[in-house]
């Protein structure tokens, strides 16, 4: 009886040694959903990624920027294994979610080595035009970081071949003309387009004044073609329109529900002969 109980706790004992070699994976995600620069989540999909993550080496406790194509720097190696997507890895009720997972198994990162993480704006690296970087963490056990913010404000080809202001990787990202700086013709410059949230790639889409009529008594309506969730100002001068300091504001900031918005300017607040703009908020 003596000799079979120690032949059994022999037995633990050695299970026990086995599990103790077996490396357990780093777990690296993100706790928090990770936004661009507008505070929008970051896109994913659960089989399919939407925006691609990588998990690099900061060996020397440096962050190169990518090449052009995307491709990292010597001194900030991919980790073997450490490719994943939005979304990827997490439940796919949270495919939009902006979180990530990913586990590097073998080689796993010791502790107190230096890596990060990089977001690009795209699945397949051809198409990307934008990429974001998080700080670097240094490896203690097994964790899972918080990536927080990766702002994606950082241009892949950050030169502006037309100089429309739009520079080539925004360019990429709305499709528009790299080498002409009002891709559709319709008078509004594609930089200008892109900050009115017009269609740059359709000449029917601009910002514009397009209606002035009396409302009833001497009040005015004013209307203008718009982008749903944008917001407006109507002002008005009595002076040049090229004063900029002489525009006074004659309307509340307008939400657009479409693409026409229409304000009535109250009489009161007509200031005899004189301009009216519409700015973009
Ligand atoms: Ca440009
Ligand atoms: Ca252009
Ligand atoms: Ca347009």
């Amino acid at each position: 009886m003596k000799r079979l109980f120690g032949y059994f706790f022999m037995l633990i004992g050695c299970v026990t040694v086995a599990q103790a070699q077996i490396t357990t994976p780093l777990h690296i995600g993100a706790t928090f959903p990770m936004v661009d620069e507008f505070s929008s989540k970051l896109r994913g999909h659960y089989y399919s990624p939407g925006d691609v993550v990588q998990i690099l080496w900061a060996s020397n406790g440096i962050v190169h920027p990518p090449s052009q194509d995307g491709a990292p720097h010597p001194d900030n190696a991919l980790l073997e294994g450490g490719l994943t997507g939005v979304g990827a890895l997490v439940i796919p009720s949270l495919i939009d979610s902006g979180l990530f997972g990913a586990s590097i198994a073998s080689p796993r990162p010791g502790d107190g080595s230096k890596i990060f993480v990089r977001v690009f704006n795209d699945s397949d690296l051809k198409n990307a035009s934008f990429y974001g970087d998080s700080f670097i963490f240094t490896v203690n056990g097994n964790q899972v970081f918080d990536v927080g913010v990766v702002a994606t404000t950082n241009p892949l080809d950050a030169a502006d071949n037309d100089y429309d202001g739009l520079n080539n990787s925004w360019e990429k990202s709305y499709a528009s003309h790299p080498d002409n700086p009002d891709t559709d013709g319709d008078g509004v410059s594609d930089y200008n387009e892109a900050l009115a949230g017009t269609d740059l790639l359709d000449a029917d889409s601009f910002f514009a004044l397009n209606s002035m009529a009396p409302a009833g008594g001497a009040d005015l309506l004013v209307g203008w073609q718009s982008v749903e969730g944008h917001a407006y100002q109507v002002q008005f001068t009595a002076d040049s329109p090229d004063n900029e300091a002489s525009y006074q504001n004659v309307s509340a900031v307008v939400t657009a529900v479409d693409n026409n918005t229409t304000t009535v300017i109250p009489e009161g607040l007509l200031l005899g002969k004189g301009c009216f703009r519409v700015v973009h908020r």
